[in-house]
């Protein structure tokens, strides 16, 4: 089932057009609404009348998250006070939070393009689902909640936490889907277990992960763990929050919403645009925000962009999987290294539950990896022998991946925390020094 096949599954070129009108509607608001980018494009010598069609975004400055910090709290935003019916904020490790106030109008699209995602998903009218990010100033709650309603489901509010009653509530409502992190999936997973509920004693069949990077090895761990379908979903709360794209049931990327929100890849370094194809840093820029639009903002996230003809009838760009942001990849001893490639590789290996951390040092003034993995109960073994050649098997994979030598820690199964929001897999002690 498609939502809005009008838009969805328009043609190129019409689509083209729109984001061209979009465009142009947007830089002309942004320039008599808001300092900040008036400034930035009299810096750079460009009008509003420069903005032709889509082509013309290149013209255009950036928006960083610094941008967003510089400017808080309602610096950026273009519409009046009287006109902003709800704010979140994200949370930054460091600085100042971003704060997103969104319109009524907002709202409604915000609405139109969650319900897009979980149409997409195989989710109808006649589905119980559970929201279970977390409420409140983070997007994922809210932002999922109102889809499901808008969609005509029946929405349970479940939040994260209090997961043996969520588990019950799964069973005894006939729960069939739920949105939550991939992480939070795997902790109710576990959690089951704990209550020896069986996943065939629960109905779900369809869950709406996102909100952290995740593997393909991580949505096997889970479709088989709870019995479901998992899907792809992305967003980030200055471009709206979740609903941003979605995989459809070909899980060959994720259609972007392009009516909404215009997509680019660039290289970070020089920030010049790549074409489809190449991996760079994901950029967005908001085609019919009023709270607070944004031209071209760097979402730090690095993946490729695909404009290939889907089987499912959806015309609309896709990206890949995130395979990590710019800020989260790690260097060491000068190498590359993504927390998901760490996670790809335990994952492939039945002797690890898919819990770990990565802690990076600096001894030396070298730099050192330490990866600490959960083995599965069934493998936990006194027999020093057998521990010693699974840690082995694993140093030499990492080894292989990576291209650097990894200290590997075996943990007891439920030593490493557990996270119901996004999870967390890196303690870069070099940072704290
Ligand atoms: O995480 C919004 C969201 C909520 C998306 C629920 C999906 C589901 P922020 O807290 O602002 O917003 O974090 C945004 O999270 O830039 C990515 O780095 C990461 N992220 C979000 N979805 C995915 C995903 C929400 N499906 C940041 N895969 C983004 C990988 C994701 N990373």
């Amino acid at each position: 089932m498609i939502w809005n096949p009008n838009k969805e599954c328009m043609s190129r070129e019409l689509m083209r057009e729109l984001q061209g009108k979009r465009l142009q509607k947007l830089v002309q608001y942004v320039y008599h609404n808001v300092p900040f980018y008036r400034n930035k494009m009299q810096e750079m010598n460009v009008s509003p009348e420069d903005i032709v069609s889509i082509d013309d975004i290149v013209k255009l400055p950036f928006t960083t998250k610094q941008d967003l910090r510089d400017n808080y709290p309602y610096g950026l935003q273009a519409a009046p006070a009287s006109e902003i019916v709800r704010v979140h904020a994200s949370s930054g490790t460091t600085g100042n939070p971003t704060i997103v106030g969104y319109t009524r109008k907002d709202l409604a699209v915000w609405s139109e393009v969650m319900t897009r995602c979980l149409t997409a998903f195989g989710v109808t009218r006649d589905d119980t689902f559970s929201v279970s990010y977390g409420y409140g100033l983070f997007t994922g709650g809210l932002g999922a909640h109102y889809g499901v309603e808008n969609l005509g489901a029946t929405v349970i509010p479940a939040s994260t936490g209090n997961t043996e009653k969520h588990i019950r509530l799964i069973r005894d409502l006939n729960i069939t889907g739920i949105a939550c992190t991939p992480s939070y999936a795997l902790y109710l997973a576990e959690t089951l277990d704990k209550m020896g509920i069986d996943k065939s004693q629960i109905g779900l069949r369809v869950g709406a992960f996102g909100a952290e990077p995740w593997t393909e090895n991580m949505r096997k761990e889970i479709e088989s763990r709870l019995g479901l379908k998992g899907y792809n979903i992305y967003g980030l709360s200055e471009i709206m929050g979740p609903g941003v794209s979605y995989e459809c049931q070909e899980q060959n990327g994720s259609h972007i919403n392009e009516d909404h929100f215009y997509p680019e890849i660039i290289n970070p370094d020089t920030l010049e645009q790549l074409p489809y194809g190449e991996q760079g840093e994901l950029v967005f820029t908001t085609l019919t925000k009023e709270g607070m639009p944004l031209l071209r903002y760097r979402t730090k996230d690095l993946c490729t962009l695909m404009d290939d003809e889907c089987p499912c009838g959806r015309t609309s760009v896709r990206m890949s999987r995130i395979v990590g942001r710019s800020d989260d990849m790690l260097i060491i001893r000068g190498i590359n290294v993504f927390p998901s490639q760490v996670e790809s590789v335990i994952l492939d290996m039945p002797e690890f539950e898919p819990q770990y951390m990565l802690v990076v040092d600096r001894v030396n003034n070298l730099d050192t990896l330490q990866v600490q993995v959960e083995v599965r109960k069934d493998y936990f073994s006194d027999d020093i022998g057998s521990m010693l050649a699974m840690k082995k098997r694993l140093s030499d994979k990492l080894k292989s991946v990576l291209s650097i030598a990894a200290d590997v820690r075996l943990m007891e199964p439920g030593s490493i925390e557990r996270a119901q929001g996004k999870g967390k897999h890196v303690i870069d002690k070099r940072k704290l020094q």
